[in-house]
């Protein structure tokens, strides 16, 4: 099928969280989220969620090197282009512009959503998914104390999340797991992420988190350390996940060729859309490696891009797709998005693209900042 881009509403929103958020790289209180309204030739419209955080610490790029980046470089790329499909959007994005990954995602995702309206499918059928729910963990931030967490990791757990994910740095780390492992048993599905907090030089203390039992540690190394994470997980009894490392498919198949983790966290934004998504799921299901779909504290457009994605049969962890209540006193999409007692997301099977609506009049609302891209009349020809 063709796509041809006609335009791109590309609005920044405020929309603040109901808890602050902390990890060992930051603290986050209210998103900025850019989000993308893509219209095709076709007449097909579709939305897309720039997942860029506020301070380049997850990574280099920010909300605002991502704006930048589609308004100057990726966006003309698309824009009145005859481009032969969805999956052919990665290579043309990719071509002599070098990282800015979740900018080119944003576009990218929004095209896949694009494709599915215009062949009136769901996203996730488009992709390759086969689940009609898919499981889902918490990811819990950092807290002030290990009883506060074991609160907030119990309220999880009665909930109905599968996997709990509870975020450590060096002085909330050991104790903290420790805590939560006592007070939820040994059957829960536990685990933590360091965001790149510790060096090799840790490994006697990372290697204390043995004794509980852990599903995995995400990400405890540098994102460019994938030799000292393959030298760290000799010294592990815990399987290593890694996420802000694996920023395409060959840096997945180095992970597993160096056995610098045994694990995936897969994120879209974070690969440069659904085309490597893909790839990466593909060579891990090849390779024996399970993946599951990780999150950055996306709104509900966003969120339904990831929950078509772990839809994809390999994702056989439970992802941080929680639903639209655990971060917002209300979303912006409808339906909300919504988790069973037994953890479960419902994939949206019963209408094509996304799944849910947009709320524009509420999107209005949060827009601090909007800017129209459209084709040049010339290049339209
Ligand atoms: O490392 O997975 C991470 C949020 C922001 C930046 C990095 C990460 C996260 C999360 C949030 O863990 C997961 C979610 O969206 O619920
Ligand atoms: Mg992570």
């Amino acid at each position: 099928m063709t796509l041809c881009i006609e335009s791109i509403a590309l609005r920044e929103i405020r929309l603040p969280l109901k808890e602050p958020f902390r990890i060992s790289s930051g603290v986050c209180t209210e998103r900025r989220i850019p989000l993308l309204e893509l219209t095709d030739a076709s007449g097909a419209v579709a939305w897309s969620e720039c997942v860029a955080g506020e301070e380049p610490n997850y990574s280099s790029e920010t909300i605002d090197t991502a704006w930048l980046a589609i308004r100057e470089w990726l966006a003309p790329r698309l824009l009145g282009k005859r481009i032969d499909g969805a999956a052919a959007v990665h290579d043309v994005l990719e071509r002599d512009i070098a990282g800015h990954h979740m900018a080119k995602a944003a576009l990218e995702m929004g095209c896949w959503a694009v494709e599915a309206e215009q062949r009136a499918i769901p996203l996730s059928r488009l992709l390759g998914g086969t689940r009609e729910r898919v499981p889902t963990g918490i990811s819990i931030g950092i807290q002030d104390s290990p009883a506060a967490l074991v609160t907030r990791a119990r309220r999880a757990l009665s909930d109905g999340y599968r996997k709990i994910k509870v975020k450590i740095q060096p002085g909330a780390d050991v104790d903290y797991v420790a805590a939560v492992r006592e007070a939820l048993g040994s059957e829960v599905s536990l685990m933590a992420d360091a965001n790149s907090a510790y060096r090799l030089s840790d490994a006697d203390h990372l290697a204390r988190l043995d004794a509980f039992a852990l599903l995995m540690i995400e990400q405890p190394l540098g994102r460019d350390d994938l030799v000292r994470h393959a030298e760290l997980q000799k010294r592990l009894k815990t399987p290593i996940c890694l996420d802000e490392s694996i920023t395409d498919v060959d840096r997945c198949e180095d992970m597993i060729t160096l056995g610098a983790g045994r694990i995936v966290n897969i994120k879209p934004g974070r690969v440069g859309g659904f085309t490597v998504a893909k790839q990466i799921h593909d060579s891990c299901m090849a390779h024996g490696i399970p993946v599951w779909c990780g999150g950055m504290l996306e709104s509900g457009i966003g969120r339904a891009h990831n929950v078509a994605l772990a839809s994809l049969p390999n994702f056989s962890l439970p992802g941080d797709l929680s639903p639209s209540a655990r971060y917002w006193e209300r979303d912006i999409v409808t339906p909300e998005w919504t988790m069973d007692r037994e953890g479960l997301v419902p994939v949206p099977l019963d209408r094509p693209g996304i799944g849910v609506t947009p709320d524009i009049d509420r999107i209005d609302d949060l827009t601090v900042r909007h800017e129209r891209l459209a084709a040049p009349m010339v290049a339209r020809r």
